[in-house]
């Protein structure tokens, strides 16, 4: 290998990075402090799908991580609620899959919905997928396909402990590079453990009692696929607060009202109390879901004390 290369990082964990070289060598390597630097912003300056340039280490075996080439794209959030900074979930990704689970446990629709803009903002592709199928009640879940589906998104179904849906999320995950994320107990490992079962991951028990899902993946890391392409395990996150969207875009990145919106009167209309606004008539006519506009609503209100 020579001294300087270039690749991929496969596993973050903060304080070492795996990077898997183009000839398929993987070293373990650090970050130089004028890295953190230049992501001051973020709680992770290097994430699990970035190219980066190396140079081979010292005595230890160690390589140093000196340059990222710039990202194709990323999701990001607000590290926590009121702080400023941003951790980024993965870079140069072909498409994430939210993963949602209706109950045990449950996903807020608040989350789900953050998550969507945050993907249609970074112009990364989204699938849904509803998981532990074989523990929800159909209702709810044919209530929630039908808010998902008629704002756009593909809404698949899996159970792992049934077989159910896992040949489709296989078709889907092959020849591209997925990013998995969700909250925590949503059963993401249990999922790409049964795409590839050559894998070894470690997945969590969820005790019986309370279904509160243990934090069982504590690194995200960057698997290939047999079938070709790539997957991203990360740790389940618990909320998913907006970062660097302004309240006047935001509509932007709910599609259905991307679609209705030129139908409002004011051309810089917010589509909250403007007379002739086409949302909130889509709204009332039910084409556009409510708890979807609710989000909206509810996104504008709370994450205002948090811009400034
Ligand atoms: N009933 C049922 N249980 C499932 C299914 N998939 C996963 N589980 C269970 O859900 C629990 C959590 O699964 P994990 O795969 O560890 O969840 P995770 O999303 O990776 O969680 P974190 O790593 O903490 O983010 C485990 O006890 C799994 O056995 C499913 O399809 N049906
Ligand atoms: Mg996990
Ligand atoms: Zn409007």
């Amino acid at each position: 290998m020579d001294k300087r290369f270039a690749g991929t990082v496969v596993r973050a964990t903060g304080s070492w990075y795996d990077v898997v070289a183009e000839d398929g060598t993987a070293m373990r390597c650090r970050i130089r402090g004028r890295l953190r630097l230049k992501g001051v912003r973020s709680t992770n300056p290097v994430v699990v799908g970035d190219v980066v340039e190396c140079e081979t280490g010292d005595a230890d075996g160690e390589g140093v991580i000196v340059e990222i080439r710039p990202r194709r794209n990323y999701v990001i959030r607000r590290a926590s609620n009121l702080s400023k900074e941003s951790h980024i979930i993965a870079s140069n990704i072909d498409r994430a899959l939210l993963m949602v689970s209706l109950r045990a446990p449950e996903t807020p629709t608040e989350f789900v919905d953050r998550f969507l803009v945050t993907c249609e903002a970074y112009k990364v592709p989204v699938t849904i997928l509803l998981s532990k199928i074989d523990l929800q009640d159909p209702e709810a879940v044919g209530a929630f396909r039908a808010v998902y589906e008629g704002a756009g998104y593909e809404v698949l179904e899996t159970s792992v402990v049934e077989n159910r849906g896992v040949e489709e999320v296989r078709t889907l995950l092959t020849g591209h590079t997925t990013l998995v994320s969700g909250n925590s107990g949503v059963g993401k490992s249990t999922l790409i453990q049964a795409i590839d079962p050559t894998l070894d991951i470690r997945t969590g028990e969820i005790s019986e009692s309370h279904h509160k899902g243990r934090h069982t993946t504590t690194f995200s890391t960057m698997y290939p696929l047999q079938e070709g392409g790539a997957v991203i395990d990360t740790p389940g996150i618990k909320g998913f607060g907006l970062i660097d969207i302004d309240d006047a875009e935001l509509w932007h990145y709910f599609p259905e009202m991307m679609r209705t919106a030129p139908g409002c009167r004011f051309y810089n209309c917010t589509h909250t109390h403007e007379p002739g606004c086409a949302v909130v008539e889509a709204v009332k006519a039910g084409e556009i879901a409510w708890p979807r506009y609710e989000s909206y609503l509810k996104i504008l209100d709370e994450d205002e004390k948090y811009r400034k």
